[in-house]
């Protein structure tokens, strides 16, 4: 196979993980690669300069405007390069493959694509997933020599499982779209199924080297899956003995309250957080969310199970729903939050609308529409639907707030007077600070104020 000079031009704050697989997959093809930050200045002429005949993309939603912008003043420049798009936003929306600057769009995983693509196929290439045996060793080492800053940072990013069992209305990876588009069997053998713990700890090994400090475990549910009992002993064990790194990982009120003692002692001396999704509290805005088969009960259960065996807990939720009345929803959710986890470090993100969801449908049908001013990323705080200007600051406000309402159990009182303030863009920069301060810290104490200030110079906060 000829050798091409292949660019692969990554977004946003965090490590591009999907497209480090991709790297990997083109190392495996004998390919040149190089990859491209684009949050620096100029990124489309740094490209061009290096004279690429690929480029591939894995934007998220959120992202894709950007990339297809790249993508476009990069064809001005070389119109005979080829540009490839894939992930999770390419997977949702393939019809992107009409922009005339998308030449190539990947549904699914890489593997199987590479050699059409080399070969000339255009538009849009669905692959066939295997199982998650077949994920290759990612090009961490090629990513961190082009892009240092990402070597850099403390927290690096692994996983186990590609899917989620759950089918939560929200989320573009539920196991309801998985399953329109690959089918019942193949999200049970490769979304649902772990990959082979060797090839973990070899990937761990790898990112060690570098000023790795914690790892966040994106798993959407670490505790789902038919050989969680077998699957996570033979993991820890080898984790503690070989990496010994400490990580953040996620579940369920359902999963975590299914797992036997055993799993929760063998993950302990390893796991220095696990997030779980609240949501929402009440039993309309879980149903909303696909999600009927939680309540505050459970919630309450498996936080406290968490705490009784030491872990610090992040709770999470969400806010600005397509309801009548989504503030006092919020609020609902928050004072939910303070009981179930008094005192803890929360977090409280506004919903977003992703392509192809069950949520697009719902808010479409109750005549919601998008509110021009979100840009797809939470962490701003602004709501992903269109609701009264006074609306949308108090959303806003919740989401900003929402840490300190619960770590200091504020009355509701309160918290409708405070969330009525107008911040200025300073305030809300410093307030998304702090609250980043408090769940940095909360997992990894003193050590964790070093890494906050390192984290505040090294990157560009969206907020
Ligand atoms: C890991 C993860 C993260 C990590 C890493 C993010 C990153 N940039 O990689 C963290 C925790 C930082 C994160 C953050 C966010 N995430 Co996230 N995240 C995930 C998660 C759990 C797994 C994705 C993953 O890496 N899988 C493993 C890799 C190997 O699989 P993959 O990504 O599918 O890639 C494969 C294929 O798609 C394909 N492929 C991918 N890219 C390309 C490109 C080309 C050219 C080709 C040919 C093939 C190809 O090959 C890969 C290997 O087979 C998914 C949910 C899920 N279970 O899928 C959500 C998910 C991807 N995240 C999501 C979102 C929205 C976000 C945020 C925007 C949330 C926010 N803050 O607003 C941020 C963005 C942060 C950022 N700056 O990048 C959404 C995306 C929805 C959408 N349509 O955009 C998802 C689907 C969850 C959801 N809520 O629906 N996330």
């Amino acid at each position: 196979m000829k050798k091409n000079r292949i660019a692969l031009i990554a977004f946003g704050n965090e490590e591009s993980y999907g497209l480090l697989f991709v790297g990997g997959e083109l190392l495996n093809f004998n390919q040149e690669i190089k990859f491209f930050d684009a949050e620096l200045e100029g990124v489309s002429k740094t490209v061009c300069e290096w004279k690429p005949d690929f480029i591939f993309f894995s934007p998220m939603t959120t992202f894709f405007p950007g990339a297809k912008h790249v993508c476009g003043e990069i064809k001005k420049q070389l119109p005979d390069v080829i540009s490839v798009f894939g992930g999770h936003h390419a997977t949702s929306c393939p019809n992107i493959s009409d922009f005339p600057e998308i030449d190539i769009v990947v549904v699914g995983p890489v593997k199987g694509t590479i050699e059409l693509i080399l070969k000339g196929t255009k538009g849009v290439i669905k692959s066939d997933p295997t199982t998650p045996d077949d994920l290759t060793m990612p090009a961490r080492k090629a990513y961190f020599t082009d892009i240092p800053r990402m070597a850099k940072r403390y927290r690096k990013i692994m996983l186990s499982m590609l899917g989620c069992p759950w089918n939560c209305s929200y989320c573009s990876s539920s196991s309801g779209s998985v399953k329109k588009l690959f089918g019942e069997d193949v999200h049970k053998k490769y979304f649902l199924s772990r990959r082979p713990v060797s090839h973990i700890i070899d990937e761990a090994r790898e990112l060690k080297a570098y000023d790795t400090v914690e790892i966040e475990w994106v798993d959407d549910d670490m505790f789902s899956g038919y050989d969680v009992e077998t699957w996570i002993p033979e993991f820890a064990s080898a984790w503690e003995k070989e990496i010994g790194l400490p990580m953040y990982i996620s579940t369920t009120s359902a999963s975590l309250l299914k797992v036997s003692d055993n799993i929760l002692n063998s993950l302990k001396n390893i796991v220095n957080c696990i997030g779980m999704g609240i949501q929402a509290i009440r039993p309309e805005s879980l149903r909303l969310f696909n999600r009927q088969w939680d309540n505050e009960e459970k919630m309450k259960a498996a936080y406290d199970r968490m705490i009784s065996f030491g872990y610090a807990v992040n709770l999470q939720c969400i806010v600005g729903l397509p309801v009548e009345d989504p503030v006092e929803e919020a609020l609902d959710t928050i004072m939910a939050m303070q009981r179930i986890g008094p005192g803890s470090v929360i977090s409280c993100y506004p919903l977003m609308i992703y392509p192809g969801t069950v949520m697009e449908k719902i808010c479409n049908d109750k005549g919601f529409s998008l509110n021009p001013d979100c840009s797809g990323d939470t962490n701003t705080g602004i709501p992903a639907l269109k609701f009264p200007d006074k609306t949308v600051k108090r959303i806003k406000n919740i989401c900003k707030l929402a840490t300190l309402f619960v770590k200091f159990n504020i009355s509701e009182r309160w918290m409708n007077a405070l969330i009525d303030i107008d911040f200025d863009d300073d305030t809300s920069r410093a307030l998304s600070m702090v609250r980043y301060f408090e769940c940095v810290t909360d997992r990894l104490h003193e050590k964790g104020e070093k890494i906050f200030d390192e984290i505040i110079n090294s990157m560009k906060l969206r907020y």
